[in-house]
Formats: C-alpha cells, sequence, structure tokens
C-alpha cells in the first residue's frame, strides 16, 4: 500500500512501480488499493484509468514481449487492471446528457480492456455508452444501432490484421446513417488508415477521443458518403489471392520447413502447431498491409516478431527461414514480394 499520495502522484514513477508489481504480483486488493486511494485524494478518474491502468497496462506487454514475464503471468496482471478499472467506475456515477454512443471492438478483436477504459472516460463526459465488448460481429453490430438508434459508432482495432474487418464495420455502420469514430492501435499511428476505411473521425486516446466527441459531432458527411473511399489496393487481387489461399499457404510452408530450416526435423508435436500458428500471423500481418496498402504494417509486425524471438533465443535464421517459406508461394505478386524481400533485408541489422 502506498505510503503518502503526493500532490501530483501520477508524475511520481514509484507509484507506477508499486503498481505495476502488485499487478505482476497478482494482488487485486492492494493495486485497486492505490487507485482508490489516488481518487480520494481527488486525481481525476480519467488520469488513473487512461495513465495508471492504460499505461500499466502497456509496461505488462513490453515485459511479456521481453520474456520476463510468461504469458500466465500478462494475463492475470491483465485481469487485475481489469478489476481495478471496475471498481474505480464503480465508485463514480454520472447522469447521462449528451447523448448515446456505441462502442465495440471489432470482429476477431480481443482486447477488450483499451476499449473499456474508452467507454468509462466516455461515461464520464456524460455519454450513455452501451459497451458491446471485444470481438463483435458486424452484422449484430448493426442490428445493435437498429435497436437503439446512437449518435455515434467508435470502432475498436488494437491489431491490424483486423483492419479488413473494420473497414466493412465502418461501412456497414455509416450506411445505417450512424457516424463513426476510430481508434486503437491497430489504425496504425496517425488517422491516415481510418480516414482510407472511410471512418468520421479517429482519435488516438481516450482523452483525445472525449474532445473529439464532444465538440462539433456529428461531423459532416464525407463526400463519399454512402459508400467508403474506393482504393486500388482495398480488397485488390494480391490481398484477395493471399486470403483465399492461405491453408495452402501455411501447409506448404510447414511441408518445405524442414529444407529450409533442418533444426525444424525434430519439432515436436508442440512446437510445429506454433510454427504453424506463426505462418497465420504472417500471412495475416500481409494480408493487412497490402489490404490498406501500407508495407509498414507487416514490417512493423516483423521487427516485434524478430525482437520478441531474440528474447527467446530463437534463432533469426528460423524467422529467416519462415519469411522466404512464404516469399517463395508469392514470387508472382509483386507487392507481396517487395514487402517481404523489405522485411528480410531489415532482418539482417539486428
Ligand atoms: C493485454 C493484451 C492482450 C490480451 C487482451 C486482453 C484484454 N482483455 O484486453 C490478449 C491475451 C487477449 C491478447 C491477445 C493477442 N495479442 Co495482445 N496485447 C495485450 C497488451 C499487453 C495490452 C493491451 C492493452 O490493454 N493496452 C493498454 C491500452 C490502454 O493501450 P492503448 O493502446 O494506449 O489504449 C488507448 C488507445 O488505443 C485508444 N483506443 C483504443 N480503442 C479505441 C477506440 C476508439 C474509437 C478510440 C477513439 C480510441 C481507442 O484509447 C485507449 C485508452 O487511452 C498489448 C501491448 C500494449 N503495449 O498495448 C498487446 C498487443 C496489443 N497484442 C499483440 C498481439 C500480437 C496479440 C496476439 C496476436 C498474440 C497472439 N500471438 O495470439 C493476440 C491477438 C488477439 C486478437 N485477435 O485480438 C500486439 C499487437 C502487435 C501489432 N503489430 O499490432 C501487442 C501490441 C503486443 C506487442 N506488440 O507488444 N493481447
Amino acid at each position: 500500500m502506498i505510503t503518502s499520495i503526493t500532490s501530483h502522484p501520477l508524475d511520481d514513477p514509484e507509484l507506477f512501480e508499486e503498481y505495476l508489481a502488485l499487478v505482476g504480483d497478482g494482488d487485486e486488493y492492494a493495486a485497486t488499493g492505490i487507485a482508490v486511494a489516488l481518487l480520494d485524494a481527488g486525481v481525476p478518474a480519467q488520469r488513473i484509468m487512461v495513465e495508471l491502468i492504460g499505461g500499466t497496462q502497456a509496461r505488462v506487454g513490453e515485459l511479456w514481449a521481453g520474456n520476463d514475464w510468461s504469458i500466465a503471468r500478462e494475463h492475470a496482471a491483465t485481469a487485475v487492471n481489469e478489476r481495478v478499472l471496475a471498481a474505480v467506475t464503480g465508485r463514480l456515477r454520472v447522469s447521462p446528457w449528451r447523448g448515446r454512443i456505441t462502442l465495440a471492438c471489432v470482429d476477431g478483436e480481443w482486447h477488450g480492456l483499451p476499449a473499456r477504459i474508452l467507454a468509462e472516460t466516455l461515461r464520464l463526459d456524460g455519454w450513455r455508452v452501451d459497451y458491446l465488448g471485444a470481438s463483435v460481429p458486424g452484422r449484430h453490430l448493426i442490428t445493435h444501432l437498429h435497436q437503439t438508434g446512437p449518435d455515434a459508432v467508435a470502432l475498436s482495432c488494437m491489431i491490424p490484421t483486423r483492419l479488413p474487418r473494420a473497414h466493412a464495420a465502418i461501412t456497414a455502420c455509416r450506411a445505417a446513417g450512424v457516424p463513426v469514430i476510430a481508434g486503437g492501435r491497430g489504425f496504425g499511428p496517425g488517422s491516415r488508415y481510418a480516414e482510407r476505411l472511410g471512418a468520421d473521425a479517429w482519435a488516438s486516446t481516450a482523452a483525445e477521443a472525449v474532445d473529439r466527441l464532444a465538440s462539433h459531432w456529428p461531423p459532416p458527411p464525407a463526400p463519399e458518403f454512402p459508400g467508403s473511399p474506393v482504393r486500388d489496393y482495398l480488397a485488390g487481387e494480391e490481398y484477395t489471392h493471399l486470403v483465399r489461399s492461405r491453408a495452402q499457404l501455411i501447409a506448404t510452408a510447414m511441408q518445405r520447413l524442414a529444407d529450409r530450416y533442418p533444426p525444424a526435423r525434430d519439432y515436436d508435436e508442440y512446437q510445429r502447431e506454433s510454427t504453424a500458428e506463426d505462418f497465420g500471423h504472417l500471412a495475416d500481418f500481409l494480408a493487412a498491409s497490402l489490404y490498406i496498402g501500407e508495407p509498414q504494417v507487416f514490417l512493423d509486425f516483423t521487427h516485434w516478431t524478430a525482437a520478441v524471438l531474440t528474447a527467446r533465443q530463437v534463432p533469426i535464421s528460423a524467422f529467416r527461414g519462415g519469411l522466404h517459406l512464404i516469399r517463395d508461394q508469392l514470387v508472382d505478386f509483386p507487392t507481396a514480394t517487395s514487402t517481404l524481400d523489405q522485411a528480410l533485408a531489415n532482418l539482417t541489422t539486428p
């Protein structure tokens, strides 16, 4: 338990370290104690949710990626943060006066906590929020809109592989007459991807979303309404081929694996399963980068994967071999090939 709360407690790195240690230890009660003490000391709830809970959660991800924490410890920490968030928001009562927002994670998107933080932040700002949670299939989202008639849909996407589904959801919401604000790391570092997929607005954090929605909402309809902007690369030929041949691509890569990377001959069942899963991630990130027309989506993924593998003493040659096995099957597809070449070139520099 913290001993004292200074006038600007969230500027104190020690407080974050203490909270992180409790979360990492699964100590839900003590972690909640810190958050509630901050609230009682007058720290705005929005800052507790975004900076303390959200900031710690991002640190948890780094600790897992660096192989300092196991997946189990990461899951336990996430569960504690979810409980602390519930404890903080359970102490707040704000009557909605602004309007109604539907908040959903894109189909196949399981990162529910960032969206939950956003939901609670919007509630504090006077919105009535229907939080639909993780992985909401597009058609159910649209049914919900028809039943509730919200002023906005807030759509969360934390991994770029879900961007094609985000596009479908954005298009359907706008066709139903409800403007969409998009957000989450999957939409990239700026508003570019969100604009490309036809969203009416974008914000990088919950705090920014509050500001964006509080003024000039709804936005004037974009000129392309009701459809989303038609671009060559969205669902272009290369993307369509990759998605259709995904299963075959992975199966062939698995068959050729031991020739390209001989230690794979001794892989046990679990290792083979994980490798097939990794090929699936490769294919999905490549497909997303083709869909959105941004090789950087794939390059970020390979850069991050290389760091994760290195932290676990997996030789980078195994990863290079995997990239070649996918590339060899896509030689007729120039954008895919050049993206894979860039990724391979980047891997030479540790
Ligand atoms: C916890 C976690 C999980 C948990 C999620 C549990 C839960 N209930 O949320 C589980 C275990 C399910 C998970 C699974 C996976 N994860 Co994960 N996960 C994380 C982790 C550690 C934390 C996420 C989080 O809560 N962050 C804290 C929040 C507060 O961060 P934030 O982005 O700042 O949030 C703000 C904004 O995004 C914004 N925002 C969010 N939504 C919206 C919506 C709107 C409309 C607006 C305006 C704003 C907005 O507001 C938020 C608050 O300010 C991150 C690491 C990280 N650094 O974030 C990885 C991370 C997101 N995961 C990642 C990956 C790869 C995966 C998996 C593919 C792993 C795997 N191999 O299976 C799967 C994919 C599952 C899926 N299909 O969704 C990668 C994504 C990589 C990439 N290139 O995009 C990350 C970044 C890890 C990494 N690289 O270090 N994960």
